[in-house]
């Protein structure tokens, strides 16, 4: 019997911790599936955060190490100048990224250091119970914010991929969703293209993935991925912003 769809084997036969319609296991699963094709597992190293991804070490069979919050990009940094061969891939949540570890992120941009970043931005924290991160939309609800977040008590969200887009170091920035079948496709073009760069030698490759958080946004799965759909993709629109390579960055 032809076999036309399986577990990629990066994955550890073991059951991902997340929550039922949680995007982060869609992304685990893209991650696997491209290790799996490139036949790149004894040579990648993932760097995980601080947040719901935290026991991500757990589901992959690559090497793996654990940052503390926000620090990811500073630990990839030593890995990559160590192991220049090896294949580094950050992944880090909104919270993480944005809010504890903002300086971090953009240094490494700075430097132009040669890793590739899966950015998951679920536009809240998920792991310590849906406070607001700096991704937070304008008017949304969370735990800290009950009336809804206001741009004049706690500023506007923030634009990754653009801001990142900006700075030389960053050869690759591009924003996706993991929401319908076809942007998950999108998802996954926009990932491998990252890890073929970063093994082509250049600067750092930069991929935002719009996620859905059900349980931090207090919605069954099906309505939080209307609501990726209806309203985050307004205030973060899909598509490249950076892209040396095609000489439109
Ligand atoms: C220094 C410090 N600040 C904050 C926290 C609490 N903390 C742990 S994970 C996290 C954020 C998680 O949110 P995110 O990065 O968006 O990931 P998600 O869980 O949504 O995937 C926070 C605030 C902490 N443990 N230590
Ligand atoms: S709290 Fe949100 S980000 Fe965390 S596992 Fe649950 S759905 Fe996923």
């Amino acid at each position: 019997m032809k076999v036309l769809y399986k577990r990629p084997s990066a994955l550890q036969d073991t059951y991902f911790k997340y929550c039922g319609g949680c995007g982060h296991a869609i992304i685990n699963k893209l991650i696997a599936e491209i290790i799996d094709e490139k036949k790149c597992l004894e040579d990648t190293v993932m760097v995980w955060p601080i947040g719901c991804s935290v026991y991500a070490d757990q589901y992959f069979r690559t090497d793996s190490i654990c940052a503390l919050h926000g620090r990811a990009p500073a630990l990839a940094t030593g890995l990559k100048r160590a192991e220049p061969d090896k294949l580094i891939i950050v992944y880090q949540g909104d919270g993480d990224m944005v809010s504890e570890g903002m300086s971090e992120i953009i240094h490494a941009a700075i430097r132009g250091e040669k890793f590739s970043v899966i950015f998951v931005n679920n536009a809240i924290y998920g792991m310590t119970g849906g406070q607001m991160a700096p991704t937070t939309l304008e008017g949304q609800t969370t735990t800290t914010t009950p009336y809804g977040r206001k741009k004049e008590v706690e500023g506007a969200p923030v634009n990754m991929a653009e801001l990142i887009s900006n700075i030389k170091g960053c050869i690759y920035s591009e924003r996706v969703a993991v929401n319908t079948p076809g942007n998950i496709m999108a998802a996954k073009r926009a990932i491998k293209k990252a890890i073929d760069l970063q093994m082509d030698g250049k600067g750092m490759s930069f991929v935002e993935i719009l996620s859905p958080c059900p349980t931090g946004w207090g919605m069954k799965p099906t309505l939080a991925l209307d609501y990726l759909g209806e309203e985050m993709i307004k205030v973060y629109p899909l598509g490249i912003f950076k892209d040396t390579e095609v000489k439109n960055g």
